[in-house]
């Protein structure tokens, strides 16, 4: 059953409930909502599910008789560590609900609701997999319901399987689809309600309303135990310079959550990049600058760069390039084999230079990954585009450029700068199935059972909330936020559509700019802060993120 004697022990850990879950809950309507911009398009598109009030959970003695729920789950998207526990959060709430009540599971993402494709959920399952990560108790996957097709299936599942609820546990796109789902539900009147839980180790879903999405706080903690052993390596060797790329997606949050944890001695942010409009070249001399600094300084040879990895997203001349090829796409949907002549050719026809020089200067690695398909949500696959290696490549020119201008042959820089020496890293897969954090543990259990609560309500079309998480468990507020409040316009593969705002670095935030203070020193000294594995036990076992902390002080 078990693989490891840690996971024993872990599926042990019971997470303390907040106050308000311990027992039966009454929900009150708060203020309505509208969206975050585009009234009149999301009003159009959700007719039926727009401008719904935010529900509030209070503990309150319900003494109505309770029937049995029958409820699906789902896991779409990237796994993030927590969310078998938002499975077995919801499962021992409907058990406690009624002991009729059922929990059946849909396999392999949105694509399982299709095609009505489950496995049912039993005591047996949460115990193999309570407090442990990964999503492999059901499996997930990248499908949206979008076509009428599948909309059709989706309502036959609902139907067939008399579901009273569906819960989606899902990222900023797989909400989106919870929100249209549950629209056409409305529609054709299936009285099947639709729940949303935030996942998402990018922590890009966060919002006035959710403090943090479940998965942000273990998988920060993976990498920043990876980035400290590196540093301590650095440390011993002093003989490497390390660039670290860290998976989340468009937004900086990981990196600089990270940075905030370990004191590297560079962080690009992107949002940064975007706001000042820094192109390639100057990020390259950027890092070269701090490279050349901390040898003549200091002689030292080593150091730690950290790379978002949706950096590229953010360089205006890259950026560029992007749309160039976003619009090659769109201009003829039917294709999926584009090749770099393709592309060659359609720049030239839209006379765009600078793409054109960008592309042409591109190692033949880097240029084919630009040009990997978008994902169903319309996403670049940055995942898969190696900056970190397209960074090294092109400092190590811009050094060997800088030694040829050093008149001195025996020059120590000259000879440095020709020999200089760099390791490459991408850490993103390693933190998405990580045993989850204590706090992630207690936060996923809290979320399944809001969103159990928010179904025996009779809710819909909301997302199950759990805020004031950096008090003591007992205190936390749960709550539903209509989904429809997050929306707004955005235009994907070349088409406006509905989609929840993604929250980028705010550059004005105290986590931003407590890094910004500290920048200089870290760059130039050896600030190095090893954490080592993530603690369960012991004073330090319930630390939280300090983003999600500086965040929750202002
Ligand atoms: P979600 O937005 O679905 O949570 O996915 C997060 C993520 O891990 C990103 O950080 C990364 O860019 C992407 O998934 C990788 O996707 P894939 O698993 O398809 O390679």
């Amino acid at each position: 059953k078990f693989t490891s004697p840690l996971e024993w022990s872990r599926s042990r850990y019971q997470p303390p409930l907040p106050k308000v879950l311990r027992g039966s809950t009454v929900a009150t309507e708060g203020e309505s909502t509208t969206c975050v911009e585009h009234v009149d398009q999301i009003k159009k598109l959700f007719p039926k599910s727009f401008g719904k009030p935010i529900i509030k959970l209070a503990a309150e003695e319900n003494k109505a008789k309770k029937k049995p729920l029958k409820v699906g789950i789902v896991l779409s998207g990237g796994p993030a560590p927590g969310g078998h526990n938002v499975i077995v959060g919801l499962y021992r709430f409907l058990k406690q609900h009624h002991r009729e009540s059922q929990l059946i599971g849909f396999k392999g993402g949105l694509i399982g609701v299709v095609k009505n494709d489950f496995i049912e959920i039993d005591s047996e399952k949460c115990t193999n997999s309570f407090n442990l990560g990964g999503f492999h108790m059901l499996g997930t996957g990248r499908d949206k319901i979008d076509s009428e097709e599948k909309k059709e299936a989706t309502r036959i599942t609902a139907v067939k399987q008399n579901l009273n609820g569906l819960v989606i546990i899902g990222g900023d796109d797989s909400n989106t689809n919870a929100a249209v789902v549950c629209e056409d539900f409305l529609k054709h009147e299936i009285p099947c309600q639709v729940i949303g839980v935030p996942k998402t180790i990018d922590g890009d879903l966060q919002n006035e309303y959710i403090e943090t999405s479940f998965g942000f706080d273990t998988a920060t903690k993976v990498y920043s135990e990876l980035i400290g052993n590196i540093m301590m390596d650095c440390l011993s060797s002093r003989k490497y310079w390390h660039f670290v790329r860290l998976m989340g997606r468009s937004a900086s949050h990981i990196a600089l959550e990270c940075t905030l944890q370990t004191h590297p001695n560079l962080l690009l942010v992107g949002e940064y990049v975007e706001k000042k409009k820094v192109k390639f070249i100057q990020i390259v001399n950027m890092i070269a600058d701090i490279i050349c600094k901390r040898f003549e300084k200091g002689n030292k040879k080593y150091g730690v760069v950290i790379i978002p990895e949706g950096l590229i997203l953010f360089i205006p001349d890259f950026k560029q390039l992007l749309d160039r090829i976003d619009e090659m796409f769109g201009s003829n949907k039917k294709k999926t084999d584009w090749k770099a002549e393709d592309l060659v050719k359609y720049l030239e026809e839209k006379k765009d230079k600078e793409s054109q020089v960008l592309f042409k200067e591109l190692p033949k690695g880097i240029s084919s990954q630009l040009l990997l398909t978008r994902d169903p949500h319309g996403n670049v696959d940055v995942s898969k585009i190696e900056t970190g290696k397209l960074l090294k490549w092109s400092v190590r020119k811009i050094l060997r450029r800088r030694a040829k201008q050093i008149q001195e042959e025996n020059s120590l820089s000259k000879r440095y700068f020709n020999n200089w020496s760099c390791m490459t890293h991408f850490f993103g897969y390693e933190g998405r199935c990580g045993f989850p954090s204590n706090f992630d543990c207690n936060y996923c259990n809290a979320l399944g059972h809001t969103a159990g609560h928010l179904l025996a309500h009779g809710k819909t079309g909301v997302m199950a909330v759990v805020r004031n998480l950096t008090d003591p468990v007992e205190k936390w507020v749960c709550s539903g936020i209509p989904i429809t409040a997050m929306l707004n316009m955005e235009k994907r593969l070349a088409t406006w559509r509905p989609v929840i705002r993604k929250t980028l670095v705010d550059l004005k935030g105290r986590p931003y700019k407590t890094m910004l203070r500290r920048s200089n020193e870290w760059g130039l000294n050896d600030y190095y802060r090893s954490l080592g594995p993530i603690q369960f036990e012991g004073f330090n076992a319930n630390s939280i993120c300090k983003t999600l902390m500086l965040n929750q002080s202002g």
